[in-house]
């Protein structure tokens, strides 16, 4: 619980939090020393580990070398079952809470619970929402599920609340990783009002402005991938807007 009490009470004070999102995929040792070189001197909160397909097999030696440099805590943001691992710090448990698939609401939870249970990991309920992004964004497609529309703020609140009344201790709102259009300001906002847990927004910040913008509206924690593998610098940007 060490990871989620200082979460919960960074929430209550309004100390906001970033986290890096690294796609295993997309990274080498060398792209990642970078990464890690900025993280550590803008002291970001997280690495977020996961994406929604792997395509090679590097995610214990990327967790090695983040684990070496660094005590930033590494959260596994898993796409699929093939993508747990015992040496990060935390897991984000997703529960797809925006789509009606039962596989990505309960299915896969099944199957990973012995190998979580026996795991040193710390466990992070997380209601996952996707919304509507503008475009087809990877997520939508590999859970096949339909994302909230941009524009229903209230179906999002609604979905939120649920989340955390079934005992959800994270929402996270996702465009999608790339999203052409981020989570919209007023949706962060009404969930924000709507849930006493910490939120999670993420998807196509690519900019300190957004992510600014993305904290104001309410979010407790943003993520952010495709924007850094692009340009590493923005880690310091939006380190510096946090
Ligand atoms: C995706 O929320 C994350 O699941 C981050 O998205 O890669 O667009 O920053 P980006």
């Amino acid at each position: 619980m060490i990871l989620y009490q200082s979460l919960l009470k960074d929430t209550l004070a309004g100390k906001k939090k970033f986290a890096v999102l690294i796609d295993p995929d997309k990274y080498s040792l060398d792209s990642l020393s970078q990464v890690v070189k900025l993280a550590i001197q803008t002291r970001i909160d997280y690495f977020f580990l996961g994406g929604s397909i792997l395509l090679y097999d590097n995610l214990s030696l990327l967790i090695a070398f983040i684990k070496k440099n660094t005590d930033i805590p590494i959260v596994l943001f898993p796409g699929n079952n093939m993508q747990l691992n015992n040496e990060a710090d935390g897991i984000l448990l997703l529960s797809l809470i925006s789509g009606r698939n039962p596989d990505m609401l309960i299915g896969r939870h099944v199957i990973s619970a012995p190998y979580l249970k026996a795991s040193k990991l710390e466990i992070l309920s997380t209601g996952y929402m996707l919304v509507e992004s503008g475009s087809t964004t990877a997520v939508t497609y590999m859970s096949n599920t339909t994302p909230i529309p941009a524009h229903k703020s209230d179906i999002a609140v609604c979905t939120a609340m649920a989340g955390e009344m079934l005992g959800m201790k994270l929402i996270y709102m996702d465009a999608g990783s790339g999203a052409k259009n981020p989570v919209p300001l007023p949706m962060i906002s009404k969930v924000k009002r709507s849930i006493g847990v910490p939120l999670i927004i993420g998807g196509g910040i690519t900019t300190p402005e957004l992510a600014k913008a993305a904290y104001t509206a309410g979010a407790d924690v943003i993520v952010a991938g495709n924007g850094i593998e692009d340009n590493p610098d923005l880690i310091l940007a939006i380190g510096a807007v946090r």
